[in-house]
C-alpha cells in the first residue's frame, strides 16, 4: 500500500451543550480531518481531535496542522507499507505531538481496512459486536443544572456517568448525584487540577465514601508519584488519563502502582497502534481499561468505537451517540446508542460514509499534499 496524496480539512462544529472542565469551557469543536489516498483512489479518513488550547495537552489545532503538514504527511507520502502498524514508524523521530500523529495513524488504519475489505474493528482484532457507552458531563452552573443533565442522560439509557470535578465542585455534586442515583455506575474526572495540599487531599479522600468506579487524573499529568501516594489511602481506584501519553509512561505508572484503571484515548496515545498496545499491556498487568473521548466528530468517534471492541475494554467507553454532541455529525449513519449500547459496524473501513458536503460547508482551511 502506498499513500500518493493527502489532504487536511480544518472543520468547526458547534456543541449541542457547552462543556466545562476544571481548565476551560468550550462551545464548539475545531478539529482537523485527515484524508489519505492511494493510487487506486481508495481513501482513509482520520481526525486530529486536539483541543483548541494547550490546557489538556501541549498541542493546539495550529501545532497539529504544522506537525502534520511539515513532518507527518511528508514522512508517509510515497512510502510502501504492508501493515498499518508500520506507518507510525515513518515518523518515529518526531517526539510527542500525539494528537497530530493519531489523526494520521487512524487514517492509515482506515485506508488499510478499506483496501483489505475489513471493518476497522476486525482489522484491529476486536471481538465485541457492541460496545457499552457512558457519558461525560461537564461542570454546570449549579447542582440543579447538573442533576437535570444526569437525569436526561440516564433517561436516554446511558448506564455510566462521569462528572468533571474541580476544587469547590467535588463532594457536593457527587453527594447530590449519588443521592438521586444510589446504584449508578458513577465516576469523576479532575483533569489534573488537584495538589497534595491538605485541603485538596481532604476533598479527594471524602469522595471515597460515594462508591465511585474511579477517580480520574486527580493530579498533574507528570506527577505520577502523587497518584501512587494517594492510591493506598483510597478504596476507589485511581484512573490515569493525561499522565499516559506513551507506552513508557504506562510502564512507569504500573511499576509504581499509580493506577488501577487506564483511560485509553486513541488521540492521546498517538493512534490506534499505540492504543492497542496499551490495551494489551494493561490487560496483562490486571489494569482495567476503557476508551476515553475528546468530543470527536464521527470520524474520530468511529475509531474509538472500533478500539473499544477489543476484549480488554470492560468498562463503559466515552463513545456516546453523535446527538449528545452535535446536531448533525459528519458521518452517515451517525453513531447511535440504544440503552447506552453502540453497535460496532460490520461494513468495511470506517463503517460509515463520510459526509463530504457537510465537511465542505464547515471547513475553515484546507491543504493538499
Ligand atoms: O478528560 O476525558 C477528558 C473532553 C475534552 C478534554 C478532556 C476530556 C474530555 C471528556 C469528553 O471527558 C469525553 C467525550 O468525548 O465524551
Ligand atoms: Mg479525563
Amino acid at each position: 500500500l502506498k499513500v500518493t496524496a493527502a489532504r487536511l480539512h480544518r472543520v468547526r462544529l458547534p456543541l449541542v451543550h457547552a462543556f466545562r472542565t476544571s481548565s476551560h469551557q468550550k462551545t464548539e469543536l475545531d478539529h482537523i480531518l485527515v484524508e489519505l489516498e492511494d493510487a487506486s483512489g481508495a481513501i482513509g479518513w482520520g481526525e486530529i481531535a486536539s483541543p483548541s488550547n494547550p490546557y489538556y495537552a501541549p498541542e493546539t489545532v495550529e501545532t497539529c496542522w504544522h506537525i502534520a503538514e511539515r513532518y507527518l504527511l511528508p514522512a508517509v507520502i510515497g512510502k510502501t507499507w504492508e501493515r498499518p502498524e508500520q506507518v507510525s514508524q515513518f515518523w518515529a523521530k518526531v517526539r510527542g505531538n500525539q494528537f497530530a500523529k493519531a489523526g494520521v495513524d487512524v487514517a492509515a488504519w482506515v485506508l488499510w481496512a478499506s483496501v483489505h475489505g475489513l471493518p476497522l474493528a476486525e482489522a484491529l482484532g476486536g471481538t465485541r459486536a457492541e460496545v457499552v457507552a457512558g457519558v461525560s458531563l461537564g461542570i454546570e452552573p449549579t447542582i440543579r443544572d447538573l442533576l437535570a443533565e444526569v437525569h436526561r442522560q440516564v433517561a436516554a439509557g446511558y448506564p455510566r456517568v462521569k462528572l468533571k470535578i474541580a476544587p469547590g465542585w467535588d463532594v457536593e455534586p457527587v453527594r447530590a448525584v449519588r443521592a438521586d442515583f444510589p446504584d449508578l455506575d458513577l465516576h469523576v474526572d479532575a483533569n489534573g487540577i488537584y495538589t497534595e495540599s491538605v485541603e485538596h487531599l481532604t476533598a479527594l479522600r471524602a469522595l471515597d465514601e460515594y462508591e465511585l468506579t474511579m477517580i480520574e487524573q486527580p493530579f498533574a499529568p507528570r506527577n505520577l508519584l502523587a497518584h501512587a501516594r494517594l492510591q493506598p489511602h483510597l478504596v476507589t481506584p485511581i484512573c490515569l488519563d493525561e499522565s499516559v501519553e506513551t507506552l513508557d509512561d504506562l510502564e512507569t505508572a504500573l511499576s509504581i502502582e499509580a493506577l488501577r484503571v487506564l483511560n485509553i484515548k486513541v488521540s492521546r496515545m498517538g493512534g490506534l497502534t499505540a492504543a492497542r498496545a496499551a490495551h494489551d499491556r494493561a490487560q496483562q498487568a490486571g489494569v482495567r481499561v476503557w476508551c476515553g473521548g475528546m468530543h470527536e466528530f464521527g470520524i474520530g468517534r468511529a475509531a474509538n468505537v472500533a478500539i473499544s471492541s477489543l476484549p480488554g475494554f470492560t468498562l463503559p467507553s466515552d463513545v456516546s451517540a453523535s446527538e449528545k454532541y452535535y446536531a448533525r455529525d459528519l458521518i452517515n449513519p451517525p453513531v447511535s446508542a440504544e440503552h447506552g449500547v453502540v453497535q460496532v459496524p460490520k461494513t468495511t473501513g470506517l463503517g460509515h460514509t463520510v459526509d463530504t458536503e457537510l465537511i465542505a460547508a464547515n471547513t475553515v482551511a484546507t491543504l493538499s499534499l
